[in-house]
């Protein structure tokens, strides 16, 4: 009994981690809570009270924007120093023209472009555009010159633009461009560009699917179809599948609950274990309807 006691003052000490360590949640604690102010998030969903912390964003606050504050940015011609490419990822998404955070606006040309250098490739699928109405016709949108989007109503696109590409896009450069061969006077003014990749272990177009790949792999950010199949103890073809228990909610096998309770289930589960020392904790959770 005196080896439970000092167990589980240890295990006190991991159910309430500092904001610096950085709260964790969901299946073995092997995700990242991204909530504002470095709250702690939910241990099952991820999801925040109060918001994600800026550049995440979906309902478990694993969608991270890559682009936001990226240095490697340019466009094909600035007409005002100020109005240059870091405008289109500096976390302001205001599409009405203000001085202190105004958008992109290229030079006089029929071929505008904005482009940016991920510096690494990344699985790309879903973005969103925030422009200045009037000034994106007949837009596209390429990654490592493959076609994602192009924008062809004869009608200007709404401010706020969600864009899914035809089919994911492994690559680095993303670029919007827009052509216009009849207007020498022509030009885009972009003001926010978001590039939204699934935090690893995540999927779906929010990020609120979870797969659980060999090698820590990250899996297909549509249907969670893992590259080298699945982590021991999971199956199915987005590895969502506990092959103990099945499908169970976001795809986790994890303990219900919050603070001490969470904390107080935990130290029965070690004192069990110390009993029966052949019973993995995860299977003793299920036992207990946990
Ligand atoms: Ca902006």
């Amino acid at each position: 009994m005196a080896t439970a006691i000092i167990e589980i003052g240890v295990l006190l000490v991991v159910a309430a981690p500092t904001p610096s360590e950085g709260f964790k949640f969901g299946f073995n604690n092997s995700y990242t809570c991204h909530c504002k102010n470095d709250e702690k998030c939910d241990i099952v969903t991820g999801r925040c009270d109060n918001g994600c912390l800026k550049g995440w964003g979906g309902p478990s606050c694993q969608q991270g924007n890559v682009a936001l504050g990226s240095e490697e940015v340019s466009q094909s011609d600035i007409l005002i120093d100020s109005y240059g490419p870091k405008q289109a990822v500096d976390g302001y998404t205001d599409t009405a023209w203000t001085f202190n955070h105004p958008c992109i606006h290229t030079s006089f040309s029929p071929w505008a472009w904005w482009v940016i250098d991920l510096q690494r490739t990344f699985s790309l699928r879903f973005l969103k555009i925030f422009h200045q109405a009037g000034y994106a016709q007949g837009f596209s949108v390429h990654i490592d010159n493959e076609l994602c989007f192009k924008h062809t109503n004869v009608s200007n696109p709404p401010t706020e633009i969600p864009i899914e590409c035809g089919r994911t896009i492994t690559g680095r450069h993303v670029n919007i461009s827009s052509i216009r061969s009849d207007d020498f006077f022509h030009y885009i003014r972009l003001c926010e560009v978001e590039i939204y990749v699934c935090s690893r272990g995540t999927f779906g177009s929010d990020c609120n699917k979870f797969c659980h790949c060999s090698n820590g792999d990250e899996c297909d950010v549509i249907t969670g179809q893992c590259p080298n199949g699945c982590q021991k103890g999971w199956k199915g073809a987005s590895c969502n599948t506990d092959i103990a228990f099945g499908i169970r909610p976001h795809g986790n096998r994890h303990h219900r609950g919050k603070g001490n309770m969470f904390a107080i289930l935990q130290i029965q589960l070690l004192i069990y274990t110390h009993m029966a020392t052949d019973i993995i904790e995860e299977n003793m959770c299920a036992r207990l309807q946990i």
